[in-house]
């Protein structure tokens, strides 16, 4: 059975900038990635919520900061805490305007480093391809910008399981650093079985004990 359990999940508020953030302060786990990544299904998956954040096939839906509130249980020792998923637009579609792409990265710049309740940044990249110079781009800001990141490559379902190993390495190799933890994540299997969802949970609930 999962250590870590989920109690609630309820989509909070959507925010367009800083004076829309929620005035109740939790941790927050911010989730980061291409459009179409699979940010909303790995909310979805992570707490076993069929629609709690709108998943969609059309790229570049999602233009606001989404917060869920969560509270989570240790089921060692009963202990719960609360705290934000936060679902961020995706970056890279290449039908968004210059335009756009300028205020995406002043609208998410502005959340990420006026944000000190931020525990970590989970950054999505599909495991099918390289990372992109956008995700390559966007690493390399949170490293600079010291923010905690934890790389999942999504939709490991989609290729074998010597594939994932090589595409873990690939991810590293590009990122440019070899002891980076890359958990590969598959949001289409069901929560009871699986173990990369309880080890996000797992994750996350340490991070919360954690000061600062
Ligand atoms: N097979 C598979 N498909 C996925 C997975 N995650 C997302 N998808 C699909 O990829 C598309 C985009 O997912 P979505 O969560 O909306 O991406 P977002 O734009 O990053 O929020 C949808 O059609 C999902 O069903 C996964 O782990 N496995
Ligand atoms: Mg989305």
């Amino acid at each position: 059975m999962n250590r870590i359990q989920i109690l609630r999940a309820e989509f909070l508020i959507s925010a367009v900038n800083s004076q829309n953030y929620p005035s109740e302060k939790f941790p927050e786990i911010a989730f980061i990635g291409r459009s179409n990544v699979g940010k909303s299904s790995l909310i979805n998956s992570l707490t076993n919520r069929k629609n709690l954040a709108h998943t969609s096939q059309n790229p570049g839906k999602t233009q606001t900061i989404n917060f869920f509130k969560i509270e989570i249980k240790n089921s060692e020792n009963d202990d719960r805490q609360n705290f934000y998923l936060v679902d961020l637009p995706g970056y890279g579609y290449a039908k968004t305007s210059k335009v756009n792409r300028t205020e995406w990265a002043k609208f998410i710049a502005e959340y990420l480093t006026k944000s000190p309740q931020i525990k970590f940044v989970c950054q999505l990249i599909d495991i099918r391809h390289p990372p992109t110079k956008d995700d390559i781009a966007k690493f390399k800001w949170l490293v600079e910008h010291e923010i905690p990141v934890l790389i999942i490559a999504t939709k490991s379902d989609k290729i074998s399981r010597n594939q994932i190993q090589k595409s873990i390495s690939q991810i590293k190799n590009d990122l440019g650093i070899q002891e980076l933890s890359v958990i590969p994540y598959s949001s289409i299997t069901p929560a009871e079985k699986n173990e990369s969802r309880s080890d996000l949970l797992d994750v996350i609930y340490d991070s919360l004990l954690e000061s600062v």
